[in-house]
């Protein structure tokens, strides 16, 4: 009842709002024109979203206000979600590389941007060094952390076997080593159903573009060591996941968590014990996936890594072994803590649905191997769906990989192999079908069901299916629609946030993050995606307005939008990158 009168009165407060907000009173300019705080690529479209209620003109200017370019707001064809239509600034023909503002008249002035080649260089580097910052086990030490050096967090080389996870050999409370890999979020804990798809999209990328991601350096501790930064810093999450399988039986524990979620405080202050939980189909398919995705990717690195490709392979069919004989292990929190103690109240990434899971984990093989017989075992293509990929949907990840190594599997003899290219490519087309109609000319607004806990990775993993599209094709429009989503991520979007710690002109400053809180530091570690907009509330922090695109909050109590994850991140990365990669072949 109250959650109904509040939502009531936030949709009136958000209805009357488009003159004011308290988070951004002192500036009318800067609050009401959308854009990607960063930039744009000279050649490429610069759209620019104005929130007036009236036609009216705009200028490009110099910071020392000389004005460059002049054009006519254009009224967007569908309104936002909160009924009003909004006003289209496109000076997408004016290609001079610079610093500038937008000036609407009678609006006021936004923040300053960039118009160059690679501007978003410095963002996509930082997508992924925050992998580094989320590293457990290590120091940060100063000359790669800056600012953000810190002790070593959770050595996890004495993690206990919970009860839910005895097997033979491994009695409740043997102890494992089980160190390195990322943290999952805001939380110190280790999953693998969210890592594998996190690393599986970081792998990606380096599958995709081995000769862009090559040039990227990071200052990370193993840089400059003949592998890739990318793939160096991939390694530290799929060296811990190795650990997490039993290498008796060959399943993999769903995760490695504490009882229950830290209190706010520093990775080394956080030492309550750690445990192994129960093994489940979902996380043995996902290492599965994964680890026969590593052995692909790092057979080229032989050298640096004698042997890591084999031991890769050798994990990885030794979990399929074990998914087709435990097909159905779901986990449960519910059922769990019924059982055993102590009671764990960590994530759940509990998904009670894994025939995605064993499509994915085929594929892989399949790949990797070159070998029929794992798509033969299972259905691929069971029913018309392409659903966008997250943690608990990885079908088409599967698809992914089978089309961007058809080549590779061509002498297989699978007849799907055109199937699953022609579905991408449709998928795509669905996608990017009407998205210059909505109210920030963005796929990511189609939908207000993209609206959802991490809705950041809905746009970035929308992003990633239309690269796919592109590379099948070599239509470049596919680009231009990809370009909507990270313009929307980093600022031409609902809120007026870029979602991007430290990158754009208002970033999330208190992310729910513990380093971030704990730190003492004001700015929060850099490069890290909020969740983003979230009307679901989950976390009960009041919500500036409900209307869906509007949903966040800059509070570090609020994860439900304000949270970072590597499962958001990962296609962040992915679509950022790629995006520099592929710069000069998107124009407006
Ligand atoms: O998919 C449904 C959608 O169909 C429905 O319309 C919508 C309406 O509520 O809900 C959608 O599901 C939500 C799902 O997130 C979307 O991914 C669930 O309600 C929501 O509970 C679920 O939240 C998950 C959350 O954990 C709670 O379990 C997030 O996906 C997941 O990212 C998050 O992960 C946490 C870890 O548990 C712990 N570490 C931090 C991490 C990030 O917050
Ligand atoms: O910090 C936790 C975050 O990583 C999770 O996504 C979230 C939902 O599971 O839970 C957070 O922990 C909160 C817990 O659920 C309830 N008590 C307060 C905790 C910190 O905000």
């Amino acid at each position: 009842m109250f959650k109904k009168a509040l939502y009531i009165s936030l949709c009136l407060l958000s209805f009357f709002r488009l003159t004011t907000s308290a988070q951004f009173k002192s500036d009318s300019g800067k609050y009401k024109i959308r854009l990607n705080q960063v930039g744009f690529y000279p050649n490429a479209p610069k759209i620019v979203i104005v929130l007036t209620n009236k036609k009216g003109s705009f200028s490009l200017q110099t910071p020392d206000k000389k004005i460059v370019f002049k054009g006519i707001l254009k009224k967007s064809i569908q309104p936002n979600f909160a009924g009003q239509y909004t006003w289209i600034a496109n000076f997408s023909a004016f290609t001079k590389p610079g610093k500038y503002v937008l000036n609407v008249s009678g609006l006021g002035t936004s923040y300053t941007f960039s118009i160059s080649k690679n501007v978003h260089q410095q963002v996509a580097n930082a997508s992924i060094k925050a992998f580094y910052f989320m590293r457990a086990s290590t120091p940060l030490l100063e000359k790669y952390a800056g600012k953000w050096h810190r002790a070593m967090g959770h050595p996890d080389n004495k993690v206990l076997v919970h009860a839910s996870a005895v097997s033979e050999g491994r009695p409740e409370g043997t102890l494992v080593s089980s160190p390195r890999g990322w943290y999952d979020a805001g939380d110190y804990n280790k999953y693998i159903v969210n890592s594998g798809i996190s690393t599986y999209t970081l792998l990606s990328l380096y599958e995709d573009f081995p000769e862009y991601m090559k040039t990227v350096k990071l200052n990370i501790p193993e840089s400059g060591n003949g592998i890739p930064d990318l793939l160096n810093e991939t390694l530290w999450n799929l060296r811990w996941m190795l650990t997490m399988q039993d290498s008796i039986d060959g399943g993999v524990y769903h995760k490695l968590t504490n009882a229950a979620f830290d209190k706010m405080e520093m990775p080394d202050k956080a030492t309550e014990p750690r445990y192994v939980i129960q093994k489940s189909t979902a996380a043995t398919l996902d290492f599965t996936a994964v680890m026969a995705q590593s052995a692909r990717v790092f057979r080229q690195y032989e050298v640096q890594l004698p042997g890591f490709a084999d031991s890769c392979r050798e994990a990885a069919l030794k979990a399929w072994e074990w998914a087709q004989t435990h097909p159905h292990i779901i986990y449960n929190k519910y059922v769990l803590n019924d059982n055993f103690s102590p009671k764990i109240t960590t994530g759940d990434y509990g998904d009670g649905e894994v025939r995605d899971e064993f499509i994915w984990a085929a594929s892989e093989l399949f790949v990797t191997l070159k070998d029929i017989k794992y798509v033969h075992k299972i259905n691929v293509i069971p029913d018309v769906k392409m659903p966008l990929p997250s943690w608990s949907q990885v079908r088409v990840l599967g698809y992914y990989t089978i089309a961007r190594n058809s080549e590779r599997v061509a002498g297989t003899g699978y007849k799907n192999i055109a199937e699953i290219k022609k579905r991408i490519v449709s998928y795509a087309d669905g996608l990017i079908k009407d998205a210059s109609k909505t109210a920030y000319i963005a796929v990511m607004y189609k939908k207000k069901a993209n609206f959802i806990w991490g809705s950041n990775s809905v746009a970035a993993n929308q992003g990633i299916a239309l690269i796919q599209a592109y590379k099948l094709t070599g239509d470049k429009k596919y680009l231009k629609y990809a370009l909507d989503n990270l313009d929307y991520i980093l600022g031409r979007n609902g809120t007026g946030y870029s979602f991007v710690t430290g990158y754009g002109s208002k970033t999330p400053m208190h992310p729910h993050h513990r380093p971030s809180i704990a730190d003492g530091i004001v700015d929060p570690i850099p490069g890290l995606l909020a969740g983003g907009a979230n009307p679901g509330d989950e976390d009960h922090v009041p919500l500036p307005s409900f209307i869906p695109d509007e949903a966040y909050t800059d509070n570090d109590q609020a994860y439900a939008s304000n949270e970072v994850a590597i499962n958001w991140n990962s296609p962040f990365a992915y679509l950022a990158n790629a995006l520099e990669a592929l710069q000069n072949n998107i124009s407006y």
